[in-house]
């Protein structure tokens, strides 16, 4: 079995952090001291997946398996914003879904070319230091940090999105059937399992209208629970409209066309009831080999009676195919109609999608706790004071002094004191350590 067919991989996407605020000031002839022009970063760039019909196996993620977006650029003087980063478009194939890899969510079924969907959100771009300017305090050298990227594995899973399969057993001559019918080229060989992959092929129906055709490989007994891959490639008729069961009019091992379908017919019903209710037919094929007119007689009075509609043709002659092409566009014409996921889905814009992100400036207060490690060393927690922490530049002092002043207005001391603080003892916050004076 070839195990190259790749329907599945799972990729880790990161998007772009926010570049960082600027911190700057206006330096123009004759005024000494301008005000703050420090502009805001750009936003980080977003990851999206894209259907293609351009393409049609997932095997591009089974090396690159890591999808980063571009950052945005920090901001400058002369309150210039910084760039923001490019998105990153990760195309796929149609029929794809993408699902959240830890909580295995669906986070799309992409089903139509072009369609789109962000996977990973951009951070926002930190403010630059020209928003933080007041009557009071007009030189303020405080800026915020973008934010970081959203990040996280994904998994793509690519179920073929035929309107038509064509299954059956073995060599009865499925891709004989579909490189006459269609532009797909697959290889025929008289030998079993010669395909090893489903292939599509668009059946061209006059001047603009088409269906997509899907050459399955050889089913046998036990598909229905994975063997020979059976399983994996059940998946892909899920969603076809029709079932075209090829049965072999003239097997070489003698073996009864009649009992070969009721085989495949009890692996599709086993594996799930979807596929025991699709519409089907049976197409007897290399009905050039037949000689026996009772023998056809036979085959066709049983399908008769269980109700299924069944054409002969061959796929060496020609005989018939032109008929069977046709009457799978009026089938599918009609299955179409009751199928409401043919639905128009609206197409979205690839414009850049940033986190929603909070303003430093809207920090009057914080909540926190403080507790005591040791002797004289003093932890202060809250998601808060992270956060808030997270986006003040800290690398001006002034940042740091804004950050603590936040602190102190929320009862910081207080809290400090009824542990018993003392000058010289530790105050740690997150990553840093501060001197208690
Ligand atoms: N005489 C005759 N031979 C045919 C006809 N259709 C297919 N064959 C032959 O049957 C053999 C199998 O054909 P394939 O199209 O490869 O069969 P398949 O169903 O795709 O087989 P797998 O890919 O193994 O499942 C080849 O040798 C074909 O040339 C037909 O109508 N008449
Ligand atoms: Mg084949």
């Amino acid at each position: 079995m070839n195990l190259d067919f790749v329907d599945y991989a799972k990729i880790f996407v990161k998007a772009g952090k926010g570049g960082n605020g600027a911190i700057s000031f206006r330096r123009e002839k004759y005024v000494p001291k301008g005000g703050p022009d420090g502009g805001d970063g750009g936003n980080g760039g977003s990851v999206f997946i894209k259907a293609t019909a351009k393409k049609n196996t997932l095997i591009d993620f089974k090396y690159k398996k890591h999808f980063v977006a571009e950052n945005g650029r920090p901001g400058e003087g002369g309150k210039r914003h910084g760039k923001s980063g490019k998105n990153l478009i990760v195309e796929v194939p149609i029929g794809t879904v993408v699902k959240d890899a830890e909580s295995k969510e669906i986070i799309a079924d992409l089903k139509k070319d072009n369609q789109i969907v962000c996977v990973a959100r951009g951070g926002k771009g930190g403010k630059g230091n020209s928003h933080f300017a007041t009557p009071t305090y007009q030189t303020p050298r405080i800026a915020e940090n973008g934010d970081p990227g959203e990040e996280r594995w994904i998994i793509l899973e690519l179920k073929l999105l035929a309107d038509v399969a064509l299954v059956g057993y073995p060599n009865v001559g499925k891709s004989s059937i579909i490189s006459k019918l269609s532009n797909a080229r697959p290889k025929i060989a008289d030998y079993p399992f010669t395909t090893l992959v489903p292939n599509l092929g668009v059946v061209k129906i006059g001047y603009d209208r088409s269906y997509i055709i899907a050459d399955i490989p050889g089913l046998i007994k036990g598909a229905h629970k994975g063997v020979g891959l059976g399983d994996v490639f059940l998946k892909h008729v899920e969603r076809c409209l029709l079932l075209v069961h090829v049965i072999d009019l003239a097997p070489l091992n003698e073996s009864d066309p009649i009992e070969n379908y009721k085989d495949i017919r009890e692996e599709l019903e086993k594996y799930h009831t979807i596929l025991a209710e699709k519409r089907e037919i049976i197409v007897g094929n290399k009905l050039d080999m037949v000689t026996n007119r009772n023998h056809l007689k036979r085959i066709e009075n049983y399908f008769k009676n269980i109700g299924k509609e069944i054409i002969f043709v061959s796929a060496m002659t020609g005989e018939n195919l032109k008929e069977l092409k046709y009457r799978i566009w009026q089938i599918l014409e009609e299955q179409r109609k009751l199928v409401k996921s043919y639905e128009e889905i609206p197409e979205e814009e690839i414009t850049p999608i940033t986190l929603e992100s909070i303003s430093i400036k809207t920090y009057q207060k914080v909540n926190f706790d403080v507790r005591k490690v040791d002797e004289g060393v003093f932890e202060i927690l809250g998601e808060d004071v992270m956060k808030l922490m997270r986006k003040i530049r800290m690398d001006y002092t002034d940042g740091l002094r804004y950050f603590m002043g936040i602190l102190e207005k929320s009862g910081l001391n207080e809290k400090l004191r009824k542990l018993g603080v003392k000058p010289g003892d530790t105050v740690i916050i997150g990553d840093r350590e501060f001197e208690y004076r």
